[in-house]
């Protein structure tokens, strides 16, 4: 059967079987982290590839040597996928792991090990227009109709990947328990050379200035979408198609004013306000 057609589901989670297997969750939930593993953690659309290009980067001192020649799929395997056991690599530097797990299926594996955790949140405005583009081009993800419906979808929680709320809820409330450097999409744009410098802090990896000056500027957007490296056009075009949208399509903070309408924003508002209530997080929507 071809895998573009079958949907894995996991803690009622669905996630396209494109990418996994009942085997590939499996191992994944089994796998077993240990001191020095550096693991990525987002939902979907929040600055996944960017955090990953930034950590290649920081590991070669800013060379951009690795960033341009291996796929960041390569580079920070997601530990869900089917293929992480073949590429996850042992060699010089940490083990830098990726993963859109929520926390209910890894926060304990972490806890009891000594890898260090970067969570990156985006406003979820953002992540549900860019999470529609995706769906849009990436053919191993549903169809939506429109934009109204998959907002609808995505506001239940009725969407691969689950519900983004939970995700960041429940990822929020493991900082107690775990090592984690936890940093939002919209940080990184308003003062990425601040944030490099608290990253590279907590990761304990002094840079000098010229160093931190090639992370800064191999890791910009217009950059990195010329980067075949990390902007998916090494995927056939029958999975994802890049004639729908782009991969890395704008990069921008605040998009979702150009998307949702006054209404479908109130409504984004009510949901916002009744499921983050028991959360004190804040998000900035834009940075005008
Ligand atoms: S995925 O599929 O979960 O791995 O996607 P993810 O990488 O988390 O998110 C993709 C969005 O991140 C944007 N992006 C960037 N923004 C700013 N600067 C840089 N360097 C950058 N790299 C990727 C990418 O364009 C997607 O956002 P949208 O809003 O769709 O443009």
């Amino acid at each position: 059967m071809d895998r573009m057609d079958v949907t894995e589901t996991i803690a009622g989670i669905q996630l396209p079987g494109h990418l996994h297997t009942a085997q590939s969750l499996q191992y994944a939930q089994e796998f077993k982290f240990r001191e020095g593993d550096i693991v990525i953690i987002t939902y979907p659309k929040s600055g996944t590839t960017w955090m990953q290009e930034i950590l290649t980067l920081i590991y070669s001192k800013g060379d951009p040597e690795v960033a341009t020649s291996v796929p960041n799929w390569e580079r920070a395997p997601w530990l869900e996928h089917m293929y992480f056991k073949d590429v996850l690599k042992e060699g010089e530097g940490p083990r830098i792991i990726t993963s859109h797990f929520p926390s209910e299926l890894l926060a304990p594996a972490l806890q009891i090990s000594k890898a260090k955790v970067i969570y990156i949140a985006r406003n979820p405005k953002d992540v549900a227009v860019s999470f529609y583009y995706f769906h849009k081009m990436a053919k191993f993800l549903p169809n939506f109709d429109s934009f109204s419906e998959f907002l609808q979808s995505f506001l239940e929680g009725k969407v691969s990947y689950g519900s983004w709320f939970q995700h960041v809820k429940g990822w929020h409330e493991q900082k107690k328990n775990l090592d984690m450097f936890y940093i939002t999409y919209e940080e990184l744009h308003k003062d990425f050379r601040r944030s490099l410098k608290k990253l590279c802090r907590f990761l304990g990896c002094p840079m000098y200035s010229r160093e931190l000056d090639e992370i800064e500027n191999h890791s910009r957007f217009p950059v990195m979408s010329q980067n075949c490296m990390v902007n998916y056009t090494l995927i056939s075009q029958d999975i994802m198609d890049h004639d729908q949208s782009k991969f890395m399509r704008k990069g921008i903070v605040g998009d979702w004013r150009e998307h949702l309408t006054e209404e479908q924003n109130a409504e984004f508002d009510k949901v916002f306000q009744e499921k983050m209530s028991d959360c004190d997080l804040r998000f900035i929507w834009s940075l005008e």
